[in-house]
Formats: structure tokens, C-alpha cells, sequence
């Protein structure tokens, strides 16, 4: 795929996209020729763009069978690539100036960089990158560092940022060890009913802090090549002093419980802390998966390396050299000679969503291009224990995971849909295909928290503890139920014939219990409302709630509202800061036009204006090539914080929704209905 240019300028978009010659027509139009001859143009525009974004999907599978469209994030993950290797003394210039050629394509012109497109500047993201350019050898007087670190200083500095930035510096001497929160190694001796054990967080933040707990507590410090004084705005002491919350308050406790910490870093017991670092040690390089990495996630495999190395690993190791090769394999390169570096793949999860368009699109189901991502994606279903058997010790293994090759972290999420993408295929084995959904089935039913929703990697990961630690002032700790996750599983349970079963009915008042006042769903891994309604709504048509239900009235509701006037939806990272006034708000972009669709066709709106709208949008801002562009990131890592533009979800999701519109299709209404 094409690398997409940042043209934005820091400013905020507009409420709403201006018209642009991709407006659908409007309401006025039809006045001048019947509802049924506007019916058939929208048919038609639907039919032929459906078959032009399947013969562009078709034409980008692997030969293997699966489907990889790039991960983009954020700035933060190639500047810490480059921090990385000149902390390892590995760096080389031709990677330096890769990276910062797309560091430096990145910057807006108010010297700043964001999360996503056309957001705000971010102070860590923008104290990263400028680093990062320092060590490609960018001049501190140049207009570009200038700019950035004037804006980095007026947001208060490198005190201001988050943790995780100001451990990066510490590694090099430009922040103080001592004036960072507290995580000790001993954090993996506290048993697993214990608060604040490590299977109390998320497993992504598992996986990040363990390594992490090793490095602040070696605190080394490599020498910088430079000084980094114009980023700080009091050099000495960088950590003003700031008053403690009340003793009875949950952050006054944290707050004191860090300052025991810090008395306790100096006390610690020789022994117990080397203990505590090797089995640390230990349960890192249990969780290396074959291909080096670490949970397939760019972050924790960094940090892991370091910690590592630390604790005496020499770099060619084998654990380090194969950590150190995965992290070449997170390199995008580009035709401009820039690399950007993804925080993680997402071949099963795309080649899911692939399958699932290409069938809804009317493709055979035998079709051997089809039949070639079964075989890809019934090889890939994890048939071993990982972190979630701490919590589920008697369930079998059954799982789909994210990336190639992180067997340790099979997730509900892509279990789901790899389910639902197998049930489409016409697969010359078929009890080869019920055999690998029956695990998957019995696998997601044993993985079903408490309160009958569904969390992405983990059971019951609801802890309200390791949000509080001033350690994590970053993204999300925990992996509690979501709507969008819980959606995706009864959707498949009832694809598979369980929609009777308890389980599945509590996963459905679930769904129900958390509809917003607004009608809307909250949407954890996609952006933001749209998705979460985009991904409730199919969910109940398939376990057979009815188009008038109040809930699906109240949800078609709110997408009417909220739709653009070009015909499309959008909405960006500010509905998760401000709800109240950004949910369901922004320029429109063809993925979130695409669920909003999805949801609509669910509901047995076919033929209302609103679909035929949509539909004329995705249709008439189609590229020739059959692909469309979509520079806003639709995909949440962390609400706010982390946010990701999916590179094949412009292309998967409106594939989808058009085939389903044409044809009728799973959960939405026969054509003529
Ligand atoms: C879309 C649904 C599938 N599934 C979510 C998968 C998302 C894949 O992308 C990422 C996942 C990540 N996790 N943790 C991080 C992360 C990044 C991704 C992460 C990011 C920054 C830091 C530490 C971890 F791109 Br620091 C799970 C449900």
C-alpha cells in the first residue's frame, strides 16, 4: 500500500468534511426523477464498486493465502527503534536516516507531532521524534528543531511528559532515574491472587512492565552524544515537587506507596533482588515466541531486549540475536527510501476481515483464492497453553492470534472472526474446518468474564489497581469486556447455531445493559462509537433480535444523527477525551462509513435513505484501482492515547458493506426484503 502524506497542520479538523466532488448527490436530486430509477443508480454504483474493490483485494493476497495491509501508529515506535540501537551501540547511518526521513515527513507545520492524522501535538511524541532526529544529526538551530523544541518547552518540557519517555532519557542520562515511579522486580513474586500481581494487568502491559521493572531497577545510563538541555525547562530539578493527595484517597495510597518504593529501591535485599530479576529473566524468555519476538508487539519486544542485555545476554545470544532480527521484520520500507516501523502485524486479523468481505461481496465460496486463506488461517490456530491458562487452567486450547506467530497471546477478538470467516468457505475438508471452530468455539465460551461480556486476551482482567500506579500513566492496563469484542463472539455463537445457549444470552444482555443513553456503543478497538455500533447491531440481528427492537431503534437513531452530509461517517480520537461533544463527529472516511452501513443494513434499513446515502458515498470516492484512502486512523490501540490506521480496513470494511447491500448477507436483509 501507498504510504499516506500528513498534510495536516496541527489544526483540529473541521466539525464536519467539506463537500467535495465525492458528495453524493443531494436529498434535493430525487425530486427530479422517481425513487425507484435513484434505487437502481444506487444499485448499480453499488455492484460495480463491489466488483472492483473484490478484484483490488484479490490482487493483494499473499501467495500464501493471507492478507497484511500496514500497521501505522505513531512516531514514538521509530524514534525508539533509533534510541534503542544507539543504546545497544548497534545503530547504523543508513537506518538512522531512513527513519527520520519518515520521522521528519511526519512533523506538522507547527513543529509539533501527533497520534494520529490531524490530531493535536503530543509532548512525549514530539520530545521522541526530536530526539531521534538529534541522533540523526539534525541541527538544534534548524527550523524544524527549533520549532519543535520552542512547543516542547512551552508544554513544560521533559517533565511533563509520560513515564515512558522519561525512562528513554534516563537510559541516556537526560532524566534522573531516581525522579521516576517506582516498579520493582519483585513484583513477580506476588502470587496471582495478590493485588498488583502481573496477571493483574492487561497482557500487553504485562508484557511491557516485566522487562521494565529490570531496567529501573539496574538504572544504567549510556553516555548521550549530546546534551539535551533545550528540552527541559529546569535542567536540575526536574521533578517539582507536587502536594500528595489526602491518606485516604486511592492516589494518596499510591503516591506514598511509590515513596516506599524509593526507600525500598535502596534497601532492597541483595539476594532477593537478584532472585527477583532472574525469574523475571525467566519469564521473559519463556514467552519469546518462534520468530523472536515478544506477544508480536513492537513495545514489550524492546524493552525485553534491553533488559536482557542488561542482565549480562551478550547481543548475539541467540535470544537476542533472534529478538533483534524480529524487530527488522516490524520495518516498512517505502519508495521515498523512509522505513517506518508498525507496532505490530495484523495478517490474521486482516485476512479475517478479507475473507468475510470477499464471501459477503459474492465471491464462490469455493473460490481457490478463498479456499487458500482457510488452509493459511486453520494452520495458524494456536493449539497450546499461554498467559490466559493462568486464569483458566483446565480450558483447552483453541485460539486465534493477531499476528504470525504470537502463540502465547491467542485473542477472543480474532477467534471470533476467524470463525466466522471459516463458516464462509467452501472448504474441501470440511471436518477439518468444524473440528478447528469446535475448539475455537469451546475456547471462547471458557474465556467469557464474569458479567458475561468478553475482554480481548484475558478473563476478569476488571483489576482497578494497575490504573492507578503512577507508573502507568499511559494508555490502558487492564483488558476488561468490551462491546465491540463481546459483539464479534455472539455474533459467531450464533453463526454456529449457539444463540440458545446461556452463555450467548448473557453475552446479549450484556450488549443490551451497555448501550449508551445515546443509542450508541462504546468502541474499544476501533474508533470510536461507529465501531461499537457498527459492530452491536450485526451481533443482534444474528442472534435473532428484531429490527423493532427498542435498542435497535434507539441505535438506528443515532447513526441517522450523526451522519455527514457528503452521505458518509467519521469519527476521530477526540470522541474518547470529549464524548459528550466529538462522539460520532468527523470528516468521513470510508471504513467508519462502511460499519455505520453494517449496522444500518442489520437493522432491516435497506432501502432507507440514510443506507442509500452511504452507499453513494463509499461508491463515489472509490479510486479507479478499486481501493480507496483513508489518512484518519479508525483503529484504537489505547482510547486516545494509541491510535492506528489499519492500511486494509479502507478496503476490507467498505467491501463488506457494499457486498451486503448488493446481496443481502449475514445479518442484513435480502435483496428486495
Ligand atoms: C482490532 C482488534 C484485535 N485485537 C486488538 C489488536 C490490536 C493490534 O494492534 C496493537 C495491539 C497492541 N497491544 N498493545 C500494544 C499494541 C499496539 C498495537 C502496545 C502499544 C504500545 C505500548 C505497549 C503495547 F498496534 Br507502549 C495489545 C483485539
Amino acid at each position: 500500500m501507498t504510504a499516506t502524506t500528513d498534510g495536516s497542520t496541527g489544526a483540529l479538523p473541521p466539525r464536519a468534511p467539506s463537500a467535495s466532488d465525492a458528495t453524493a448527490e443531494k436529498t434535493t436530486a430525487p425530486a427530479r426523477r422517481t425513487a425507484t430509477a435513484v434505487a437502481e443508480d444506487t444499485a448499480e454504483a453499488a455492484r460495480r464498486a463491489t466488483a472492483r474493490a473484490t478484484d483490488y483485494l484479490l490482487s493483494v493476497q499473499d501467495p500464501a493465502g493471507w492478507w497484511k495491509g500496514d500497521l501505522e501508529t505513531n512516531v514514538t515506535m521509530d524514534a525508539e527503534d533509533l534510541l534503542l540501537r544507539q543504546f545497544l551501540g548497534i545503530s547504523d547511518p543508513r537506518t538512522t536516516e531512513a527513519a527520520a526521513r519518515h520521522i521528519r515527513g511526519k512533523q506538522r507545520t507547527d513543529g509539533t507531532w501527533a497520534t494520529f492524522h490531524g490530531g493535536p501535538g503530543e509532548l512525549s511524541t514530539t520530545i521522541e521524534a526530536y530526539v531521534a532526529l538529534r541522533l540523526a544529526g539534525d541541527a538544534t538551530d534548524a527550523p524544524h528543531m527549533a520549532a519543535a523544541s520552542a512547543w516542547i518547552r512551552e508544554q513544560g518540557g521533559v517533565a511533563a511528559s509520560r513515564v515512558f519517555t522519561r525512562i528513554w532519557l534516563a537510559l541516556f542520562g537526560w532524566w534522573k532515574w531516581e525522579d521516576l515511579p517506582q516498579l520493582p522486580p519483585e513484583l513477580i513474586f506476588f502470587p496471582k491472587w495478590f493485588p498488583l500481581n502481573i496477571y493483574d494487568f492487561g497482557c500487553w502491559a504485562r508484557q511491557t512492565i516485566v522487562p521494565l521493572t529490570i531496567v529501573s531497577a539496574k538504572r544504567p545510563v549510556r553516555p548521550a552524544p549530546f546534551a539535551l538541555d533545550e528540552l527541559h525547562t529546569d535542567p536540575c530539578r526536574p521533578d517539582p515537587p507536587r502536594p500528595l493527595a489526602p491518606a485516604i484517597s486511592w492516589d494518596g495510597v499510591f503516591q506514598r506507596l511509590d515513596k516506599a518504593l524509593r526507600v525500598y529501591h535502596k534497601v532492597a535485599l541483595r539476594k532477593l533482588r537478584r532472585t527477583a530479576m532472574r525469574s523475571a529473566a525467566r519469564w521473559i524468555i519463556e514467552r519469546q515466541e518462534n520468530d523472536g519476538c515478544w506477544g508480536g508487539i513492537q513495545p514489550p519486544a524492546v524493552y525485553s531486549i534491553i533488559a536482557l542485555h542488561l542482565l549480562g545476554y551478550d547481543l548475539d545470544h541467540p535470544v537476542l540475536r533472534e529478538g533483534l532480527a524480529s524487530l527488522d521484520r516490524f520495518a516498512v520500507r517505502r519508495e521515498d527510501g523512509s522505513r517506518m516501523i508498525e507496532a505490530c502485524q495484523s495478517p490474521v486479523w486482516d485476512t479475517c476481515l478479507a475473507t468475510i468481505a470477499l464471501a459477503d461481496a459474492g465471491l464462490p465460496a469455493d473460490h481457490p483464492q478463498l479456499v487458500k486463506a482457510a488452509d493459511w488461517m486453520l494452520a495458524e490456530q494456536i493449539d497450546r497453553p499461554g498467559d490466559w491458562s493462568v486464569k483458566r487452567p483446565q480450558l483447552p486450547p483453541g485460539g486465534w492470534g493477531f499476528e504470525f506467530h504470537n502463540d502465547n497471546y491467542p485473542d477472543i477478538d480474532d477467534t471470533a472472526e476467524v470463525v466466522l470467516a471459516l463458516r464462509r468457505v467452501k472448504h474441501p475438508d470440511p471436518q477439518r474446518v468444524a473440528a478447528a471452530v469446535d475448539r475455537a468455539v469451546r475456547w471462547n465460551f471458557g474465556m467469557q468474564s464474569r458479567d458475561g461480556g468478553w475482554g480481548a486476551f484475558d478473563v476478569d482482567n476488571t483489576s482497578p489497581f494497575p490504573n492507578r500506579l503512577p507508573f502507568c500513566d499511559f494508555g490502558e492496563v487492564i483488558d476488561p469486556p468490551s462491546a465491540d469484542v463481546t459483539a464479534h463472539v455472539v455474533e459467531m455463537l450464533a453463526e454456529v447455531g449457539r444463540t440458545h445457549d446461556p452463555r450467548t444470552r448473557r453475552g446479549i444482555a450484556w450488549l443490551l445493559a451497555e448501550q449508551e443513553p445515546s443509542g450508541a456503543w462504546f468502541g474499544r478497538w476501533g474508533t470510536n462509537y461507529v465501531y461499537g455500533t457498527g459492530s452491536v447491531l450485526p451481533a443482534l440481528a444474528a442472534a435473532g433480535i428484531p429490527a423493532s427492537h427498542p435498542a435497535v431503534r434507539r441505535a438506528v437513531g443515532w447513526l441517522e444523527r450523526v451522519q455527514n452530509d457528503d452521505g458518509g461517517w467519521g469519527e476521530d480520537q477526540r470522541s474518547y477525551a470529549e464524548p459528550e461533544a466529538w462522539a460520532g463527529r468527523g470528516a468521513s472516511t470510508a471504513s467508519q462509513t462502511a460499519w455505520a452501513l453494517m449496522a444500518l443494513l442489520a437493522a432491516g434499513e435497506r432501502d432507507s435513505e440514510a443506507v442509500r446515502r452511504g452507499v453513494r458515498y463509499l461508491a463515489a470516492t472509490q479510486r479507479e484501482d478499486g481501493s480507496w484512502d483513508e489518512p484518519y486512523f479508525t483503529g484504537t490501540g489505547f482510547p486516545w492515547d494509541f491510535s492506528i490506521n489499519y492500511h486494509l480496513y479502507r478496503q476490507v470494511f467498505p467491501l463488506t458493506a457494499l457486498g451486503r447491500y448488493v446481496n443481502g448477507g449475514p445479518a442484513g436483509a435480502p435483496v428486495g426484503a
